[in-house]
C-alpha cells in the first residue's frame, strides 16, 4: 500500500475501471427488485456548480447503497438541453445554440465523470436530440387529437427583452424570471395544455404522496387553489342574467354593487344603452393593455356600466361595474361585491363612494360602517340578513347555498387558481410544434411518418421580433399533408418544461424507436427517489405529474404518479448568501477537486448538513474532510501488516475484552450508518459515526500474536471501507483491492449488523482497593482493563481511597471485579 493517500491517481484509476467494465450499466432483471434513483437533470449552462455536485452526491450515495443492498438500480443522467440561454449566447457571441449546448454538455459530462457518480451513461438523454424530441412531437399530436393541446387567444405575459411569452410561473414579482425585465401584457394566439382537466386528480393525489415533503405538497395544493363556493344567477334589470362565483354566500345581504371583468362577454350588452358608452370602452381597452398582470394590480379601478342587477334575496337594485381587479379566467369572471367583508370591494367602494353594509358581526366588537377602515373578512354572526339574521356565518354559508339551490338561482361550485399551461414560445432553440396551417384544411398535425419536424440548423438569430423560425422560408413553407396545397408551418416551439415532463420515462428506454417501450417502462417506473431543488416544487413537479396522468389515460404507462419519494435538497450558501455568479461567491468544484480530489468534495457536501437543509460552505470543513480521508488511509496502512492475510472474524469464536469491545463498536456504527441512510437520508450523522469508528480503530492497540484480535480488526477495516464507500467510493475501492478484494467494491453486499452483540447488557463491576469493596461502576460488557482503569481512577470515591498511594498492580476479572493493589 502506498505511503501517502494520493486521491488523483486513485480516482482516475477507478473511474476508468468502472467505465471499462460498465459497472453501472443496468438492464431490466425481473428476478431482482428494481430501484430507480433520479436526480433532476441539469441545464447545460456551461459548468457544474456546487449545487449540482451536492444534488448528485446525495443521489449517488443512495444509488450505491441500494446496489449493495441487492437492488437492481437505475441511475441515469441527461441534459435539459433546450432553452433560452443557448439562444442568448447566440445573440451575444454569435455561436450557434446547438454548438454552444453540445460543447457545454461535453464539458459538464467530463466534470460529472471526474466526480465518480455511478451513472449508466449509455442511457444519457439530451432533450435537443432529434431522437428525443421526435417523440415529444408525437405526444403533442396525440394531445392535440384529444383536445388536450389547443389554441386560444389570450392575454399573455410578454418579456420585451427575451421577446417571448412567459408562463405565469415564470413571472416573479412582475418581472421575467430569467432576465428580470418588467413583464407586459399582450394578446396572442397561443398553444395550451389542458392541465385544468386534471386539477381535481392532481389535488386529490397530494394526499397520497406520502414520500413527499409536506411543504411541497402545500405549495402544490395552493397552486391548484381549489375554492368551494356557489354560483348565483343575478337577474339583470333590462333582461338576462349575470352569473357570479362567491366563496361567501353568507354575505349576500351585504351586496352593494357587482363587478365584471373587462373581457366579460356580457360587457358590450350591458353598456349598450349607457350614456357613457365611449368612456367605458376606453376604460376597458386601457385595462386590457395594461403593463402588469391582472393578479398584481394594486390600485383598484372601475367604471359604471349603466346597468343594474336585482338581488333576489331582498329585491334591491345593484349597480354593475367593470373593474380591473376581476379576472376573466377565475370563477365566472363576475363577482358580487360586499365591501364590508371583502378588502378589494372595500377599497373600491371607498374610491367610488358606494354604500357599505355590515352583514357579519364578529361578536366581541360591533362593526360600524362609519368607523371601519378596512373590511372585516372573518367569521361571525349574520346581521341585516332578513330571515338568516342571527345565524353563525359558517352555518349561514351552508343554509344560503341550500336556499340558492332550492330556489333554482344557482348551484354549489368550485373554482381553481390553476390555469391551463401555455406552452408556446416564440423561440428557436426548442422543440418545434408539429402543426401545419392550411387555408383549406385548417390546423393539420404533421403525419407520424413525417416526424420529426427537425429544427433547421441554418437560422439567423437576431434576438428581436418573434421567432427566428418564422424567417426561415424553407421551414415555414410546406405542402398541406392533407390536400397538398401550399401551407405554413407553426413556428412556435414548446416550453422547455414540456421536455422535462417525461424524460424520466424515456430514461427507461432511451434507445426505443417509438414513444416508450411499455415493458421496460413498466419495470422501472415509478421513480423510487427523485432528488432536486425546492425551486421546482410547483412548476416542473406539477407538470411531470400531469404528463404522467395523461400518458396513463392514453394507455402508455400504468402508473398514476411518477415519483414515489421526493427529496428536496437545500441550497449551498457561502458568506450568508446563496452561492451564485451574481453574488461573486462561487466556489468552483473543479478547483476543489484539483486541490483535494472528488472523494473529499463529495464527503464534505454530504457531511456539512443533512440534505434538506442549506449547507454553509466552509474551507475549514472541506479541509477537515480531506484530513479525515488521509487518516483513514493511514489507519488502514498501519494495520495492513496485521490483517493482510487474516480472514475477517467469524462469529463462532467467543470474544472477550477489547476484541469484543471493538466488534461491538463496529456493529454499532454499521447499524447507525444503515439506519441513517435508509430511513432519513441523514448522511451527516452517518459520516460522523464513521469518523468515530476510525478514531476508535486508530487507538485500538492490537496484539500481534492474537489471531482472533487480528480477525476482529480485519472485520472492522472491511466494514469501515464498505460503509464509507457510498460517500467516498474511490478511496474505498483502492483500499478494498489492497485488502485483496478481487471484484469492485460495488458488487459487495452491504453487511448486516449482528444484533446479538449490540444487545449485550452493561455490566456492574465491583471495584476493590487492596481487596476491600470501595465502589461500583456500570460499564459496557467486554471493557478492557485499561479502559476500565481510566474510568475508575477518575471516580471521586476511588480517588479518596487512593490519596497518597501508588497503584502497584491491578487484578481484573473481566466484567466482574477490579482489584487495585497499592504499595
Ligand atoms: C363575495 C364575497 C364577499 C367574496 C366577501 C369574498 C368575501 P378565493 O377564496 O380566492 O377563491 N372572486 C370571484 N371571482 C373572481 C374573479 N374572477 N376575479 C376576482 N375576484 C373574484 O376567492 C373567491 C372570492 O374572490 C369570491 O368570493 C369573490 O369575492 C372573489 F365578504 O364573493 B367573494
Ligand atoms: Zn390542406
Amino acid at each position: 500500500m502506498e505511503e501517502r493517500y494520493n486521491p488523483h491517481v486513485i480516482e482516475e484509476k477507478w473511474q476508468s475501471i468502472w467505465e471499462e467494465r460498465g459497472c453501472f450499466n443496468t438492464e431490466e432483471d425481473p428476478s431482482k427488485q428494481k430501484m430507480y434513483i433520479l436526480e433532476m437533470f441539469p441545464y447545460p449552462s456551461g459548468r457544474i456548480h456546487m449545487g449540482h455536485v451536492r444534488n448528485y452526491s446525495i443521489g449517488d450515495v443512495i444509488a450505491r447503497y441500494m446496489r449493495m443492498k441487492g437492488y437492481n438500480v437505475l441511475h441515469p443522467m441527461g441534459w435539459d438541453a433546450f432553452g433560452l440561454p443557448a439562444e442568448n449566447a447566440a445573440i451575444e457571441h454569435g455561436v450557434h445554440p446547438a454548438k454552444w449546448t453540445l460543447e457545454n454538455i461535453e464539458y459538464m459530462k467530463k466534470q460529472l465523470k471526474r466526480l465518480g457518480f455511478s451513472y449508466d451513461w449509455r442511457r444519457e438523454i439530451s432533450t435537443c436530440d432529434i431522437s428525443y424530441y421526435k417523440w415529444e412531437q408525437w405526444l403533442f399530436i396525440k394531445m392535440f387529437e384529444r383536445g388536450l393541446a389547443y389554441k386560444k387567444f389570450s392575454s399573455v405575459n410578454w418579456c420585451e427583452r427575451c421577446q417571448t411569452v412567459l408562463a405565469n410561473e415564470q413571472v416573479e414579482g412582475g418581472c421575467c424570471w430569467r432576465c428580470g425585465t418588467q413583464v407586459v401584457q399582450r394578446e396572442l394566439e397561443q398553444w395550451f395544455f389542458k392541465i385544468t382537466d386534471y386539477a381535481d386528480e392532481l389535488l386529490e393525489y397530494c394526499d397520497k404522496l406520502q414520500g413527499w415533503p409536506e411543504r411541497v405538497l402545500v405549495m402544490q395544493r395552493n397552486w391548484i387553489g381549489k375554492s368551494e363556493g356557489v354560483e348565483i344567477e343575478f337577474p339583470i334589470e333590462k333582461g338576462g342574467s349575470l352569473r357570479i362565483f362567491t366563496t361567501r354566500p353568507d354575505t349576500v345581504f351585504g351586496i352593494t354593487f357587482m363587478c365584471i371583468a373587462p373581457e366579460h362577454p356580457l360587457v358590450l350588452d350591458l353598456i349598450k344603452d349607457s350614456s357613457n358608452y365611449k368612456e367605458v370602452l376606453e376604460f376597458i381597452n386601457r385595462v386590457r393593455r395594461m403593463s402588469v398582470s391582472r393578479e398584481a394590480i394594486l390600485e383598484k379601478e372601475g367604471i359604471f356600466t349603466g346597468a343594474y342587477c336585482i338581488n333576489p334575496f331582498n329585491g334591491e337594485r345593484i349597480p354593475v361595474f367593470v373593474a380591473n381587479f376581476v379576472i376573466m379566467e377565475y370563477g365566472t369572471g363576475a363577482i358580487m361585491s360586499v365591501p364590508a367583508h371583502d378588502q378589494r370591494d372595500f377599497e373600491f367602494a371607498k374610491k367610488y363612494n358606494l354604500p357599505i353594509r355590515v352583514v357579519i358581526q364578529p361578536g366581541e366588537s360591533i362593526l360600524d360602517t362609519e368607523t371601519m377602515d378596512k373590511a372585516y373578512e372573518g367569521e361571525g354572526i349574520m346581521v341585516n340578513s332578513g330571515p338568516f339574521s342571527g345565524i353563525p356565518s359558517e352555518e349561514g354559508k351552508k343554509r344560503i347555498t341550500e336556499y340558492v339551490e332550492k330556489m333554482g338561482w344557482g348551484k354549489r361550485a368550485y373554482s381553481y387558481k390553476l390555469r391551463d399551461w401555455g406552452i408556446s414560445r416564440q423561440r428557436y432553440w426548442g422543440c418545434p410544434i408539429p402543426i401545419i396551417y392550411c387555408e383549406r384544411c385548417g390546423m393539420v398535425p404533421v403525419p407520424e411518418k413525417d416526424l420529426p419536424v427537425v429544427l433547421p440548423f441554418d437560422v439567423e438569430i437576431r434576438g428581436e421580433k418573434g421567432s427566428p423560425l418564422s424567417y426561415h422560408k424553407k421551414f415555414v413553407n410546406v405542402k398541406c399533408p392533407n390536400c397538398g396545397l401550399e401551407a405554413k408551418r407553426e413556428t412556435d416551439t414548446m416550453d422547455t418544461f414540456v421536455d422535462s415532463s417525461w424524460y424520466f420515462e424515456r430514461f427507461c428506454c432511451p434507445d426505443h424507436d417509438g414513444f416508450l417501450d411499455s415493458k421496460r417502462v413498466k419495470y422501472w417506473m415509478p421513480v423510487d427517489l427523485y432528488i432536486g431543488g425546492i425551486e421546482h416544487a410547483v412548476l416542473h413537479l406539477l407538470y411531470a405529474r400531469f404528463f404522467t396522468k395523461v400518458l396513463r389515460d392514453f394507455g402508455l404507462v400504468e402508473i398514476n404518479e411518477p415519483f414515489i419519494n421526493l427529496l428536496t435538497q437545500g441550497m449551498v450558501i457561502k458568506d450568508g448568501a446563496k452561492m451564485s455568479k451574481s453574488k461573486g461567491n462561487v466556489v468552483d468544484p473543479d478547483d476543489m477537486i484539483r486541490k483535494y480530489g472528488a472523494d473529499t468534495v463529495r464527503l464534505f457536501l454530504l457531511f456539512a448538513a443533512p440534505p434538506e437543509k442549506d449547507l454553509d460552505w466552509s474551507d475549514k470543513g472541506i479541509e477537515g474532510c480531506y484530513r479525515f480521508l488521509n487518516r483513514v488511509w493511514r489507519v488502514v496502512r498501519d494495520t495492513m501488516p496485521l490483517i493482510k492475510d487474516t480472514p475477517p472474524y467469524k462469529d463462532k469464536i467467543k470474544l472477550e475484552g477489547s476484541n469484543r469491545q471493538l466488534r461491538k463498536i463496529v456493529h454499532k456504527s454499521l447499524k447507525k450508518v444503515t439506519e441513517d441512510i435508509e430511513s432519513r437520508y441523514h448522511f451527516n450523522t452517518a459520516i460522523s459515526a464513521i469518523m468515530e469508528l476510525v478514531n476508535y480503530i486508530s487507538q485500538w492497540k492490537p496484539d500481534v500474536n492474537d489471531a482472533v484480535g487480528r480477525s476482529v480488526l480485519r472485520e472492522a477495516i472491511e466494514t469501515l471501507v464498505i460503509i464509507l464507500s457510498p460517500f467516498a467510493p474511490h478511496i474505498c475501492e483502492e483500499i478494498w483491492s489492497e485488502l485483496g478484494g478481487k471484484r469492485s467494491l460495488i458488487y459487495e453486499k452491504w453487511p448486516e449488523y449482528d444484533p446479538e452483540i449490540l444487545e449485550e447488557e452493561d455490566v456492574l463491576i465491583v471495584v476493590q482497593i487492596n481487596g476491600r469493596v470501595r465502589d461500583r461502576v456500570i460499564v459496557a460488557s467486554g471493557i478492557t482493563r485499561d479502559e476500565l482503569l481510566k474510568i475508575v481512577l477518575e471516580r471521586e470515591k476511588v480517588r479518596m481511597y487512593l490519596r497518597g498511594k501508588n497503584v502497584k498492580n491491578t487484578i481484573y476479572i473481566p466484567d466482574k471485579i477490579l482489584n487495585i493493589v497499592t504499595d
